[in-house]
């Protein structure tokens, strides 16, 4: 016999972040969350997917108008513990046509055909008797239940809902639907499939798939970041030139190539978002907003890039050289820490203020005339520039939630450790990689598995900031 898919109603007061549960356990941000109250009436079902088999199903509910009134009519046609389940069903079959209980009705069909309990209330607030009614229904569905906090304010009245929730619910479980980390949410299965039998191996195999599906994601991205560094390092844009000297032929071909390189890294982000089941994410790289006067400094070098010392030690270059890194970087910078890629247009004329950094050559043609070559881009800061925005992102797409719904915000700030964090012999291991890149050496198998390797561990090494979101 085919296993059962286990299907969880997400059930609660109305506006307590049922669908922003749905949406995050589903990981399908198409689900409709909404700060007004009763947006959903019918409960919808959302499967959730990996390579085309279901491992379970979420429905999303109208959430309780009547809880109170509903549990007097159910009390009233009781006799005793033994009927509960059958006086539930004979509720939802005699009020189904009538307005008055329609939501406690549309809430509780999923249930009555077999499905579990995750009931939703806002910690943020405080408890009230007015959800006892609540969850005295759901009790007497006999389904198995969990009960989870949400935290939709800023207030925590956690405490206070243990006792009254502990009371009605086997397992009482904070989970922030914004923040709540992946291994939250394995737990929240692994948890559950300790409440029912029937359920207990699917709902282990579903937590297994989960997890394999999460470290494939994580190895696409790192490849997706690997490759697109390497095409990034490797770039350049040629046009053809009918006077050696023409200025705005060369700005064109500058700013081409700097357009290149932004829809490159664009693409790169799109690509890794697409893995994580993120198709339409708003994105914003926050521009890094340098003053000019900080470029020299050691602060302005480490924000990504290698510090001198760092560069140094990479074995790229030696201490003498050290003095025309400054010369060498300043240009640079100006251009990818000071505006960030995305905004760097506007000075095609400092990208030839900064001409060591970028290759610039002026071919002659057989034909007659010449073309121009603009690039690669030389800077030994510039892949590692790359290589910690690129990090940045995955860490933040990869602990987002499809709850989340403002847009991805990347800010890269001077306490950004990716790079120094990375033990020195790596870290030269890794420059070694780059520079051969730049120089349009074909990067050999064995090295791009070796940075997917390193992009991987760096991301596993951030655990998620969610620290909100820990067993009460
Ligand atoms: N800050 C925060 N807001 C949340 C969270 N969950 C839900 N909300 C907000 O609360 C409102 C109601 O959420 P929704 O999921 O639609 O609740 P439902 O009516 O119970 O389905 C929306 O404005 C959400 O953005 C959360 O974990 N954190
Ligand atoms: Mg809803």
């Amino acid at each position: 016999m085919e296993a059962q898919i286990p299907v969880f109603a997400i059930v609660g007061h109305p506006n307590k972040g049922k669908s922003s549960i749905v949406s995050t356990l589903a990981q399908d941000s198409s689900v409709s969350i909404s700060p007004l109250s009763g947006t959903t009436v019918h409960c919808r079902t959302y499967p959730m997917q990996v390579d085309g088999k279901e491992l379970y199903r979420l429905v999303d509910t109208p959430g309780f108008q009547r809880a109170r009134a509903a549990m007097d009519w159910m009390q009233r046609h009781s006799t005793s513990a033994s009927d509960h389940v059958e006086v539930v069903r004979n509720f939802v079959e005699k009020q189904r046509n009538h307005q008055h209980f329609i939501s406690e009705c549309e809430l509780l069909t999923p249930i009555l055909a077999g499905a579990g309990i995750l009931y939703v209330i806002d910690g943020s607030i405080p408890y009230g008797p007015e959800y006892d009614a609540e969850m005295e229904i759901l009790r007497w569905t006999g389904q198995p239940s969990m009960a989870l906090i949400n935290q939709i304010g800023k207030a925590e009245f956690f405490e206070q809902w243990q006792q009254p929730l502990s009371q009605y619910f086997k397992i009482v479980r904070v989970f922030n639907a914004q923040t709540a980390s992946f291994d939250r949410q394995i737990q929240l299965l692994t948890g559950f499939s300790e409440l029912s039998d029937d359920w207990h191996q699917p709902l282990q195999q579903a937590a297994d798939q989960l997890q394999a599906q999460r470290r494939q994601r994580m190895n696409l991205s790192a490849r997706c970041i690997t490759e697109g560094l390497v095409n990034m390092l490797q770039a350049s844009e040629t046009s053809n030139l009918g006077n050696k000297d023409d200025q705005m032929e060369i700005d064109k071909a500058a700013e081409e190539f700097q357009q290149k390189l932004i829809r490159m890294e664009n693409r790169m982000r799109s690509e890794v978002e697409s893995y994580f089941n993120y198709h339409r994410l708003e994105r914003e790289e926050a521009a890094l907003g340098i003053a000019s006067e900080d470029l020299f400094s050691e602060r302005t070098w480490k924000i990504f890039g290698l510090s001198r010392d760092q560069l140094v030690t990479t074995g790229m270059i030696g201490g003498a050289a050290g003095g025309s890194l400054l010369d060498l970087g300043s240009g640079g910078l100006t251009m990818f820490l000071g505006s960030g890629l995305g905004a760097i247009i506007g000075g095609a004329s400092a990208w030839f203020g900064a001409k060591k950094l970028i290759g610039t050559r002026i071919l002659g043609l057989p034909m007659g005339g010449h073309q121009l070559v603009v690039g690669p881009i030389t800077n030994l800061n510039f892949p590692w520039v790359l290589f910690g925005r690129a990090v940045t992102h995955l860490q933040l797409v990869s602990q987002r939630t499809h709850a989340m719904r403002d847009q991805l915000q990347i800010i890269h700030s001077t306490g950004s450790d990716i790079v120094s964090g990375i033990p020195s012999a790596q870290r030269r291991e890794i420059q070694r990689i780059f520079t051969g890149a730049a120089k349009g050496h074909a990067v050999k198998e064995e090295e791009l598995s070796r940075l997917v390797e390193v992009i991987v561990s760096l991301v596993a090494k951030n655990p998620d900031s969610s620290k909100r979101d820990e067993s009460p």
